[in-house]
C-alpha cells in the first residue's frame, strides 16, 4: 500500500513517527511543506522538513518540538556578541546540516536529492520529499504589522499580529511529490495547521487535482476547541470567522476529505470519523495512533 502524508513541522512530524512504525518499508512518503523555508544568516533553513527528518531520526528535540536534542547554542552566543540576528536560533549540531545543504544547493544539487541524501545518512527509511524544489515563502498580511515573511510573523513577533489573510506563493510541486501522489491509495493530511502548513503544498498546480477521489483522511489539529500547539485557534477565528473545531477544519478541507479523525469526545459534522486520542506526547502515542489511522483509513468507502 502506498501511503502519502501531508505535513507541516512538529504535529505532523509525530504522526510520520508512528505512520512509518506501524507501515511495512518502503510504503510512506511524507509530503513536507516548504512555505516556511527561509534564508537566514545567508543559509537556507527548512524547519519543517528538518523537524520531520530529525523526528523520524529519533534525533528531534521532543519538549521543543523542533531542532536536535541534546543541542548547544554556542554559535548564536557569538553571533549575539557581534550584534548578528539572534532572533531565530540555530543549534550547533543543526548548523551542520545547513551548512552542507547550502553547500549542495550551490552546487546545484536539489532540495529533493539533498534531502533524501541526508535521510539516508541518518537512516530515515520512509520518503521524505520537500513539495518543490523552487522557492515558495508563505506571506502573512497582519492587521498591525503589514505583510510579513512567514518566520517573522511566526518566530520574531511570536505569532501575535492577528493575521487577516495568509499568501501562499505560486510554485510548482516536484515531479517526485507528483508520482507519489498518482500513486497513492491513501492520502493522510497530518494534524499540522491547515493555512500555513497544508495549504502550501494543496495549493501547489496540480496536488488537488491528484488527491480528489483518493481516500484521504486528516487528523484533527484542534483538540477540545483549542489548538494543541501555535496560533491555529486565533487563526480560524480570524480567517474562517467561526470558533475552533474539528468541524471548522473539516469545512475548510473542504470536498477532498473522506474522514476525519479526531480527540475522543469532540466531533465532525458530516464525515465518518474515528475519536481517540490524539495528542502525540511521546513516542508511544504517535505509533498508537499511526496504527489507529491506518486501520480506520483502510475500512472507508
Ligand atoms: N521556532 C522558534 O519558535 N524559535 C526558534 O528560534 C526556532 C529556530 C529553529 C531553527 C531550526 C528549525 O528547523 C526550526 C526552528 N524553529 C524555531 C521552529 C520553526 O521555525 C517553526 O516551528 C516552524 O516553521 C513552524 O512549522
Amino acid at each position: 500500500m502506498n501511503v502519502v502524508a501531508l505535513s507541516g513541522g512538529v504535529g505532523g512530524a509525530r504522526l510520520l513517527y508512528g505512520l512509518e512504525r506501524a507501515l511495512p518499508p518502503g510504503e510512506l512518503t511524507a509530503i513536507v511543506n516548504t512555505g516556511d523555508d527561509f534564508i537566514h544568516l545567508g543559509l537556507r533553513i527548512c524547519p519543517d522538513l528538518d523537524t520531520v527528518m530529525y523526528t523520524l531520526a529519533d534525533l528531534g528535540d521532543v519538549e521543543r518540538g523542533w531542532g536536535l536534542a541534546n543541542e548547544s547554542f554556542a554559535a548564536m552566543e557569538m553571533i549575539k556578541r557581534y550584534g548578528g540576528a539572534d532572533w531565530f536560533s540555530l543549534g550547533d549540531r543543526d548548523l551542520g546540516t545547513h551548512l552542507l545543504r547550502l553547500e549542495a544547493l550551490l552546487a546545484g544539487e536539489s532540495l529533493t536529492a539533498i534531502t533524501a541524501r541526508l535521510c539516508r545518512a541518518l537512516s530515515v527509511s520512509a520518503t521524505i520529499l520537500p513539495m518543490s524544489d523552487g522557492v515558495c515563502p508563505t506571506k502573512i498580511q497582519t492587521e498591525s504589522d503589514g505583510t510579513l515573511p512567514f518566520q517573522e510573523w511566526f518566530v520574531r513577533a511570536r505569532a501575535t499580529p492577528r493575521v487577516k489573510k495568509v499568501r501562499c506563493a505560486k510554485g510548482t510541486a516536484t515531479r517526485q511529490v507528483t508520482a507519489a501522489l498518482e500513486c497513492a491509495d491513501l492520502v493522510i493530511i497530518s494534524p499540522s495547521n491547515p493555512y500555513v502548513s497544508i495549504d502550501p503544498i494543496l495549493s501547489l498546480p496540480g496536488v488537488r487535482a491528484r488527491i480528489s477521489g483518493k481516500r484521504v483522511v486528516a487528523v484533527s489539529p484542534i483538540v477540545g476547541g483549542a489548538a494543541i500547539k501555535g496560533p491555529l485557534g486565533s487563526m480560524i477565528e480570524s480567517l474562517a470567522g467561526v470558533a475552533p473545531s474539528p468541524t471548522a477544519i473539516a469545512h475548510h478541507y473542504g470536498s477532498i476529505l473522506r474522514g476525519m479523525v479526531l480527540e475522543s469526545g469532540d466531533r465532525c459534522e458530516g464525515l465518518p470519523t474515528l475519536a481517540t486520542r490524539t495528542v502525540m506526547r511521546d513516542r508511544n502515542d504517535s505509533v498508537r495512533l499511526g496504527r489507529e489511522v491506518l486501520s480506520f483509513a483502510q475500512e472507508l468507502s
